[in-house]
């Protein structure tokens, strides 16, 4: 049996947990962090100075050498110890920085799994954060988004959501709802005298004003979503127009195979690209046709789900081969617009510019469409500039206070604000006030997801399994 904690067993949280802090492989230096009751007794154990760091009071950082139990030089090191609470976990902890490259940082764990110190999961100092009360579960997620984010607006929206903009924001509605849930509760304790302490005006205009807030808060998804994830993309066409062509194009490396055979890509291939500082997401699909194999019948299913979930799609058209008329260009438009419910930009390209006669160009510039060529790369840039420039736009909070960025998130303001909506037509409805705390109470715990007061460990599994080890 192997002796590898599971994540049933991340909830112990006595056991003093390492890993290593900075990525593995080649680096100036690299740092293992130890957190845990035992954390700086462990660090001590393999330390040549153990008592000047079993002494030592709370962000001191101490100079030695960590040692073999046979008392071999393993490295050269300096240990910082943070003492409970004022730590990142909250819990005692100490970080050793020792010469960066894998035998070194492997031998300090190696040494710290002999003292009985395990090797931390993904994100499990952060989970012990939380825990702890170092952090919210916003907080929390914002940590994971600081490290992955890829853009400077990404990386200032995690930012602030780790400040605790948004736990701030929610806090601030969940304090009116508990107001209206108390005053409900009360009236419904004094039903029988007929006590009313909230006027029916007053409750309803505070629902309403937080039902707003949760939808202010939950229309900013829209742009959280395009600033995590980048810009969706979608490459679409007939077999053969020269999508997987463009791809290679657009990511300047030949990811996707081409070939001259209508039906050449049958899986969709995905991958992120930046264009001009902004996060895009390409997608290249099958050829939409409905002659084909079953497995090509599959991936032009995809190719529509795609299509739906896209934010842009750019319709490629053979212009060296399909007739370029308004009617066909305005007909796919009309295509795209229905199956993404008028959300997606659509951007139609004449691909293969480079063989067309001028009077197939002309032909192009009359009805709306951009001539382009895979092949040698001209409009390319009217190309990126574009996606570029609507990346900026789809991503920007428009000013407003907090950004939802977080796909969780905004489910449970879709909860709280489909609670709020069902008690304020209760009301409308005059039905019973027992019915009305209820839906508010309903749409205080949503918010309280957020933000982990309540949340299952399924929820904090899931979350947390996302972070990398070491965090
Ligand atoms: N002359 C010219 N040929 C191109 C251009 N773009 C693509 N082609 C050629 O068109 C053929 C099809 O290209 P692909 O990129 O595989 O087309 P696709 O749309 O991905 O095709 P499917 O995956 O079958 O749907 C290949 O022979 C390409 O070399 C272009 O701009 N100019
Ligand atoms: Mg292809």
């Amino acid at each position: 049996m192997s002796d590898t904690p599971t994540i049933a067993t991340v909830t112990d949280r006595e056991d003093t947990i390492a890993a290593l802090a900075t990525p593995p492989g080649t680096s100036g230096i690299a740092v293992v962090r130890v957190s845990g009751t035992d954390a700086i007794a462990r660090a001590a154990g393999i330390f040549s100075r153990a008592d000047s760091l079993l002494a030592a009071p709370s962000h001191t950082v101490h100079h030695g050498f960590v040692r073999t139990a046979r008392g071999e030089a393993i490295d050269e090191t300096l240990v910082s110890v943070f003492r409970s609470p004022h730590s990142y976990t909250g819990e005692d902890s100490a970080e050793i920085s020792c010469h960066g490259g894998t035998a070194v940082s492997r031998a300090v764990l190696e040494r710290l799994f002999e003292t009985g110190v395990r090797h931390a999961l993904p994100g499990e100092f952060t989970r012990r954060a939380f825990l702890n009360g170092k952090l919210d579960l916003a907080q929390a997620e914002a940590v994971a988004d600081l490290i992955s984010a890829q853009t400077a607006s990404a990386h200032r929206a995690s930012m602030r959501q780790l400040e605790g903009a948004l736990s701030k924001h929610i806090a601030a509605i969940r304090e009116e709802l508990v107001r209206c849930a108390s005053m409900l509760e009360l009236s419904l304790d004094f039903a029988e005298e007929d006590v009313r302490l909230l006027p029916p005006d007053e409750l309803r205009s505070a629902l309403a004003r937080a039902r707003d807030t949760v939808h202010a808060a939950l229309d900013t998804y829209a742009s959280g979503r395009v600033l995590r994830e980048g810009l969706t993309v979608v490459l679409a066409g007939r077999p053969n127009a020269g999508k997987s062509s463009m791809l290679n194009a657009l990511l300047g490396t030949p990811r996707a195979i081409v070939t001259d055979m209508p039906g050449t890509t049958r899986d969709y291939i995905e991958e992120q690209a930046m264009l001009h500082g902004s996060l895009v997401r390409f997608v290249d699909t099958a050829g939409l046709r409905s002659a084909g194999d079953s497995a090509e019948r599959a991936g032009v299913a995809l190719s529509k789900e795609w299509i739906a979930a896209a934010d842009v799609v750019c319709y490629l058209i053979d212009a060296s081969e399909e007739d370029i008329d308004a009617e066909q260009a305005s007909g796919i438009q009309a295509s795209i617009e229905r199956a993404t419910g008028s959300r997606a930009e659509v951007i139609l390209l004449a691909n293969k510019a480079d063989i067309v006669t001028p009077e197939t160009r002309r032909a192009c510039a009359r009805v709306g469409l951009l001539p382009v060529s895979a092949l040698t790369g001209d409009g390319l840039d009217t190309v990126t500039s574009r996606l570029s420039s609507l990346a900026r736009t789809r991503s920007s909070s428009g000013g407003e206070e907090v950004l939802v960025t977080n796909a969780r998130h905004a489910e449970c303001l879709r909860r709280s604000s489909a609670a709020l909506d069902a008690g304020l037509a209760a009301l409308a409805d005059g039905r019973t006030e027992e019915i009305l705390a209820y839906e508010v109470r309903g749409a205080i715990r949503a918010l309280d997801e957020i933000i982990g007061t309540v949340t299952s460990d399924d929820v904090l599994n899931a979350i947390f399994s996302r972070f990398c080890i070491g965090k």
